[in-house]
C-alpha cells in the first residue's frame, strides 16, 4: 500500500473534521521532526495513522484492548485513551507497520509516558498544536514550541491535566509520569552544574 492509498484508508474512517485535524498533525509533526531531529518519514507515518480508530465504536476499541496483549489498566481509565493503543495495534496488524518507534508514537500520543523518544514527543506535541486546534492556552504552547519541545509538551500536559481535574475525571498515571519526567529532565542540567562545584 502506498502513501496515497494509506491516506484514503485513514480518511474513510473518520468525519471530514477529524481528517482535517489529521492533515494538520501530519504537517506539524513533519515540521517539528525536521526542527528537533526526529525522522520526518516516521513522523509522517505515525501522524497519518495516529487517530485511525478514534471514531470506531467504543466497544470495538475496548475489545481490541481486552483481547490482545495491550495494557488492560487502560480500561479502568477514560475511554479517550483507548484509540491510541487500539490504533497502534491496527497499524501493525492491518497495515503491516512493524517499526516499534512508529508504533510507540501512535500508542503514546494521547497519554505520553516517561522517557519519550523524540519521535513520540513530536507526534504528541503536533497533536496539541496543529493549526486547527483551538483551546484556551494553545497559542502559548505554540509559542513555547518555537523555543523548547519539552517546555511546550509540559504546557500541553498541564492543560490536559488541568482540564481533567476541572471535570473531576481520572488521570492516567502515565500522563503524570510523562510530565514529572519532562520536568525532572529539564532540571537535571542544574543538578550537574551543582555537582561540579
Ligand atoms: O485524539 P485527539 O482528540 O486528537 O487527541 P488525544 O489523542 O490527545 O486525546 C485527547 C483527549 O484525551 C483529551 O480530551 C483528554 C483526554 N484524556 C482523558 N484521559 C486522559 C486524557 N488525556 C491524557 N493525556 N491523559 C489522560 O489520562
Ligand atoms: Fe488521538
Ligand atoms: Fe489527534
Amino acid at each position: 500500500m502506498n502513501r496515497e492509498q494509506l491516506i484514503e484508508a485513514v480518511r474513510s474512517q473518520m468525519p471530514e473534521k477529524r481528517w482535517l485535524h489529521t492533515q494538520g498533525v501530519i504537517d506539524t509533526a513533519v515540521q517539528l521532526a525536521n526542527e528537533f531531529g526526529a525522522d520526518p518519514g516516521k513522523a509522517d507515518l505515525a501522524a497519518i495513522l495516529h487517530d485511525y480508530c478514534k471514531y470506531w465504536p467504543i466497544q470495538e476499541q475496548a475489545r481490541i484492548i481486552s483481547e490482545h496483549d495491550l495494557p488492560q489498566d487502560l480500561l479502568d481509565y477514560n475511554k479517550e485513551l483507548w484509540h491510541s493503543h487500539a490504533g497502534a495495534y491496527i497499524a501493525q496488524t492491518r497495515f503491516g507497520i512493524d517499526d516499534e518507534a512508529i508504533l510507540d508514537a501512535i500508542r503514546y500520543h494521547t497519554s505520553g509516558r516517561e522517557h519519550m523518544t523524540m519521535l513520540e514527543k513530536v507526534v504528541c506535541l503536533a497533536d496539541y498544536i496543529e493549526p486547527g486546534r483551538d483551546f484556551p492556552g494553545v497559542d502559548k504552547i505554540r509559542e513555547l514550541s518555537r523555543i523548547s519541545l519539552d517546555q511546550a509538551l509540559i504546557a500541553g500536559f498541564d492543560t490536559t491535566i488541568g482540564f481533567l481535574l476541572s471535570q473531576g475525571k481520572l488521570i492516567y498515571p502515565l500522563t503524570i509520569a510523562a510530565r514529572n519526567n519532562l520536568l525532572r529532565e529539564g532540571k537535571a542540567v542544574d543538578k550537574t552544574l551543582l555537582e561540579k562545584e
